[in-house]
């Protein structure tokens, strides 16, 4: 068993399950590259410290940069979850007060801040990717095009004065020096402010085994004792824990500063409680989730041979982050599926990471009328179906991985 060292403790870990050699999840390119770049996708556990982590990651500047092609609004689900994000934790006192400062960490294209600017509140956007920053700026967001860290958030400090919301969505699982990260936010929150974010959680993905969650960008998977652990280091308390149904199951979490004396809510231990119900804390419970994401990935393969066999023709919904982990990892290329319908412009034309599958429009898709589709944004299963019912309608079959393998909608 390999041993490498805790990202957040520095103890020993051991690795839980190797995907194999795997390229950057976005890095759909315009022809099949021979020399594509490929990392070792492991992921590990942290007896110390609770956090499950991958053991390697590839550079930062190679996962986002200018041309970063996952954009917030393509998703009708995630622009409504925003608007409940900015109802739910941007009280009155919040909008009418003109101080008021929000930050969000990892802005993407501005679908969530639409709402703090909305609220004519002071606000500033940090993503390190210059293409999705324009996206929000052209809305009038205020935004730059950055990494957070430490060293930023002194400028923020000195720029704006202390926030009284920090928001993040899908973000601090992508960052390796959560050290660095965190001091920022310890910088940049006021005395009484709240830091906001949700990440898919740990726990959800274990029981739903989506394995497909764990590529280049997401660095973590957290749970509330991970978080727990980890804000201590900085003086930080988690103060509540909500779950959310986004991207299969996520968590938000709410930290504030340890001087305000706040402790954690009946909400926040009960999910603790369940943690520690499930062990979380143990090395077990990890090394059944591997053996369970090789029974999928056997079951899964099995099943696209069976199809073919038939003649049957396959397709692929949704070219997402989580497909290339699941492509990959399965040994699947265009000789079991055919082409992934996608659409994000800058996807189309294009072939997958590793399985150079091609990447067309869902219009083209229609056109071919494949026999059946297997559902890679299964996280947006309720907007998919609703967008495609005529499919289903005319008998086209779903193709489901997660949480089990089978056909979506058939006993
Ligand atoms: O954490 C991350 C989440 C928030 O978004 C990022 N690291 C990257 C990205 O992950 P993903 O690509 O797995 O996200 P989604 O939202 O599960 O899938 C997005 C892809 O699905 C896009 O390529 C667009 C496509 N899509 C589609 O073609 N039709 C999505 C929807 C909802 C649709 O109806």
């Amino acid at each position: 068993m390999e041993l490498s060292r805790c990202r957040i403790c520095q103890s020993q870990i051991s690795e839980i399950i190797s995907f194999g050699k795997m390229p950057i999840a976005n890095a759909f390119v315009e022809q099949s590259l021979q020399n594509e770049y490929r990392f070792n996708l492991i992921a590990g556990y942290c007896t110390s410290c609770y956090m499950f982590q991958l053991l390697e990651q590839p550079n930062p500047d190679q996962m986002f940069h200018e041309s970063y092609p996952f954009f917030t609004g393509l998703s009708m689900t995630m622009k409504k979850h925003f608007v409940e994000m900015s109802k739910n934790h941007i009280p009155d006192e919040i909008v009418n007060n003109k101080d008021s400062f929000i930050i969000e960490i990892g802005c993407n294209d501005g679908t969530f801040l639409q709402n703090v600017m909305d609220k004519k509140i002071k606000h500033l956007g940090v993503d390190p990717s210059k293409n999705v920053v324009e996206k929000a700026q052209e809305k009038g967001i205020n935004a730059i095009a950055e990494f957070y860290s430490a060293e930023i958030s002194r400028t923020i400090d000195e720029k704006y004065g202390k926030a009284i919301r920090i928001f993040a969505s899908n973000v601090i699982c992508h960052i390796p020096d959560m050290h660095d990260f965190f001091q920022g936010i310890k910088n940049n929150l006021s005395p009484e402010g709240e830091f906001i974010f949700e990440e898919p959680y740990l726990l959800s993905m274990l029981k739903k085994t989506s394995y497909d969650q764990l590529y280049d960008e997401h660095v973590y998977m957290f749970s509330l004792m991970s978080i727990q652990k980890i804000a201590d280091m900085y003086d930080l308390i988690l103060v509540d824990a909500i779950a959310q149904d986004t991207h299969g199951g996520s968590m938000r979490y709410v930290l504030k500063h340890e001087s305000t004396g706040q402790k954690l809510s009946q909400q926040g231990l009960n999910l603790l409680d369940e943690e520690r119900k499930y062990e979380l804390d143990k090395l077990q419970t990890y090394q059944t989730f591997a053996m369970n994401c090789e029974s999928r990935k056997q079951e899964f393969v099995t099943l696209l041979n069976t199809l073919k066999l038939q003649n049957k023709v396959i397709g692929g919904y949704a070219a997402t982050s989580k497909s290339t982990t699941v492509l990959n990892y399965c040994g699947i290329d265009k000789n079991l599926i055919t082409f992934i319908s996608d659409s994000t412009p800058e996807k189309i034309g294009t072939v997958a990471p590793g399985s150079h599958i091609p990447i067309i429009s869902h219009e083209e898709m229609r056109a071919m009328k494949p026999d059946y589709l297997v559902l890679f944004a299964w996280n947006h299963e309720k907007e998919i179906m609703e967008k495609e019912h005529l499919l289903t309608q005319q008998g086209m079959k779903w193709i489901k991985f997660v949480p089990e393998v089978g056909l979506i909608n058939e006993k």
